[in-house]
């Protein structure tokens, strides 16, 4: 969906008075509200900021916009939610706190990550991105090793009857239809699982109302049969196969378990996003699709390029799923096995009532169910409505086998006319929808760069009221996602909305070719939408976030002494202040070392050339923030210990020459003396 740079700058333009603006606000006089600045009213400031803001040149508003997100030096409190922003092909996962949009923490999940230690010869962290490779699927990686990047664009906070509980946080791997696990006790990630049967995953990570499950499901279909990628595209229709799985999580770790996780088998149309059901919808999940005309590409015979097939048909599929009913069919034993996991099969699946499709106008791209369950909202990326479908008209539909006909392969289409509740003309590119605690919709419009606020129907609005478009804000530029506070749970908080935009060009200092992505903070307070801030985002390109109440949060200050992070329990090699000790045993040289500030001990490590060495780290200190990290320079050794951790380090001494290891935070007045010797000796 390219858009052309002289259309971005009209597009900008046509509603941008907060752009124009910008440019003359020097003029303005604080205090007297008369327009210029956007006509605030009266700021009523002090001698001292009035000063300020007149040197800096700040309007009326700006004044107001900076009162409204500024959080003062120590009182970190007044950021009432945080943000888990997907990293996007960073492959990592952003904390962020909100209003203030100050970055917090960048979580390392798919991809290597230097600070925490993560990745780098040892910690949980090698671990679990090996594991993450080879794991459950994983055929390919087997082949081809480790994975060292995924694509996040998904976050999954986890549930508990619909409102979030601040537990856990999953995240999908678009390029490699893999899923991570972040404990939000250490804000850590413990798993990577390689999805059985996913070749690339898109948008459908959620989790059940109480966590039961998180669902993630394939994008490109995925070819059944490896060896026969000749004829994959000449035979799509028979080769070809989209799945939609329920990892099934532990209630005590949050941990994915394979074993009780199954999926069904879908047709090969391109599954995109979609979301949970909840209260009168809960036990059903909807997923979008597009390429419907399974589109091969430009270069097969007869072939047109992808982007011009999948774009033929008037309605695409909205793929319906009762998983009540699917635990129900994997218990009567009607599954295959296939890689290591449960899968319900096509013909079932159809059968049973498992799966059925819904008509969905051009394209679309976002399913989001409203607060109360009822309402699907659905974005079409070349429809300019957000069509709103009733669950109460599916179920209905459903019961009633009222079908418009059965598709290729077998599953019933349920008739359009019949499940959808309204329409709503909102403008060019619609792609997702957020929700508030008011009964509002708020759908972000991709070509129009802006977000449009319509109403719902009944129980919220009525008659005239319901079905709405009732405010539209211009944004720059090129809205992906947006998010409102918790505004995807069955308890939205409103306040506060930040739009995702894909394109910066002009809002910030040229920083080279590559521009940073823009989160554009929106007040939702006052009648009308306004801008707060925008804040750049340097690393990767976010997609989806969600947005959580900080006081759901209850995260670790210190690990209890001897923490192993992975087992979030006491390691079994983990020692005391004093206990440090040394094993030179045939050709393995194993260690138990204590690190506090400032010292290792033993400080000194003697290797033959060709040992395995061991090394078991603990962190005695019990201080918050007491954070040591232990390198060794050339051998691409780089481990972080929180207080109270304890991780263990294996390689091979296979180069001789003394390498001086270092702590790499800088803990104390004598950091730089923490450090020690690691000999080989040839
Ligand atoms: S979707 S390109 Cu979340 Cu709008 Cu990924
Ligand atoms: Cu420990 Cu620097």
């Amino acid at each position: 969906m390219a858009i052309s740079r002289r259309e971005l700058i009209q597009g900008a333009a046509v509603g941008g008075a907060g752009l124009v603006v910008g440019g003359v606000v020097g003029k303005v006089a604080l205090g007297d509200g008369d327009g210029g600045g956007g006509g605030a009213g009266g700021s009523g400031l002090s001698g001292q900021a009035q000063k300020v803001a007149t040197d800096r040149k700040l309007s009326a508003d700006d004044v107001t916009r900076a009162v409204k997100t500024f959080v003062p030096p120590g009182q970190p409190g007044l950021d009432t939610h945080f943000l888990f922003s997907s990293g996007g092909h960073s492959g990592q996962i952003l904390v962020m706190g909100v209003p203030s949009l100050k970055l917090l923490k960048v979580i390392g999940v798919f991809t290597p990550e230097p600070w925490q230690g993560y990745g780098y010869g040892a910690d949980a962290g090698d671990i679990v991105l090996r594991q993450g490779t080879t794991s459950a699927g994983g055929a390919v990686s087997k082949e081809r090793g480790m994975l060292t990047w995924g694509d996040t664009h998904h976050p999954a906070l986890s549930e508990t009857k619909g409102e979030y509980d601040g537990r856990w946080l999953y995240i999908q791997d678009r390029a490699n239809g893999r899923i991570a696990m972040v404990d939000l006790r250490d804000f850590k990630t413990k798993q990577i699982i390689d999805v059985p049967n996913l070749e690339s995953s898109h948008g459908g990570c959620f989790v059940t109302p109480n966590s039961e499950y998180v669902h993630i499901s394939t994008k490109t279909p995925t070819l059944t049969d490896r060896s026969k990628a000749a004829s994959a595209l000449t035979n799509f229709k028979d080769l070809m196969r989209g799945y939609s799985t329920f990892m099934a999580i532990n209630q005590g770790t949050g941990r994915m378990e394979l074993d009780r996780s199954f999926q069904v088998e879908l047709p090969p149309y391109t599954q995109d996003l979609a979301d949970s059901g909840k209260l009168v919808s809960d036990g059903w999940v909807f997923i979008n699709s597009y390429n419907s005309e399974m589109a091969v590409g430009g270069n097969a015979e007869g072939g047109v390029p992808i982007e011009v097939g999948a774009s033929k048909n008037d309605f695409d599929m909205m793929h319906v799923i009762n998983w009540k009913k699917a635990e129900e069919v994997i218990k009567a034993g009607k599954s295959r096995t296939i890689n290591g996991i449960k899968v319900i099969p096509l013909d079932v699946a159809a059968a049973e009532g498992v799966l059925h499709l819904i008509p969905e106008p051009k394209s679309p791209h976002g399913v989001d169910v409203a607060p109360n369950g009822n309402y699907l909202c659905v974005g079409g990326k070349l429809d300019p409505h957000v069509t709103i479908y009733g669950f109460d008209k599916i179920k209905a539909a459903i019961d009633a086998k009222n079908y418009e006909k059965i598709d290729d392969f077998g599953v019933p289409v349920l008739k359009y006319d019949a499940v959808v509740a309204g329409r709503i003309e909102v403008g060019l590119g619609p792609l997702h929808t957020q929700y508030d605690e008011k009964g509002y919709g708020y759908i972000s419009l991709f070509l129009d760069s802006a977000v449009a606020k319509f109403s719902l129907g009944e129980p919220y609005f009525k008659g005239d009221q319901a079905f709405k478009l009732v405010d539209k804000l211009k944004v720059n530029y090129n809205i992906g996602h947006l998010v409102t506070m918790e505004g995807d749970t069955v308890k939205p908080d409103g306040k506060y909305l930040v739009a995702l935009n894909k394109w910066s060009i002009d809002r910030f200092p040229v920083v080279g070719t590559l521009k940073p992505q823009n989160f554009q903070l929106v007040d939702l307070t006052g009648e009308k939408m306004e801008i707060l801030s925008d804040t750049p985002i340097g690393i990767g390109e976010p997609h989806y976030v969600q947005a959580i109440k900080a006081e759901r949060i209850k995260a670790w200050e210190v690990y209890p002494p001897g923490t192993n992070p992975l087992t979030m329990e006491k390691d079994p090699n983990a020692i005391e202040d004093g206990k440090d000790r040394l094993e030179k045993r045939g050709n393995t040289l194993e260690a138990w070392m204590t690190v506090k500030r400032s010292q290792f001990k033993p400080d000194t490590l003697r290797a033959n050339k060709g040992d395995k060495v061991i090394l078991h780290l603990t962190n005695v200190e019990k201080t918050p923030d007491a954070t040591h990290g232990f390198a060794i320079p050339r051998y691409n050794i780089n481990v972080s210990l929180d207080p109270g951790e304890c991780v263990t380090v294996e390689f091979t001494a296979d180069a001789e020459g003394s390498f001086a290891m270092y702590c790499t935070e800088f803990c104390s007045a004598l950091h730089l003396e923490m450090q020690g010797w690691f000999l080989v000796i040839a």
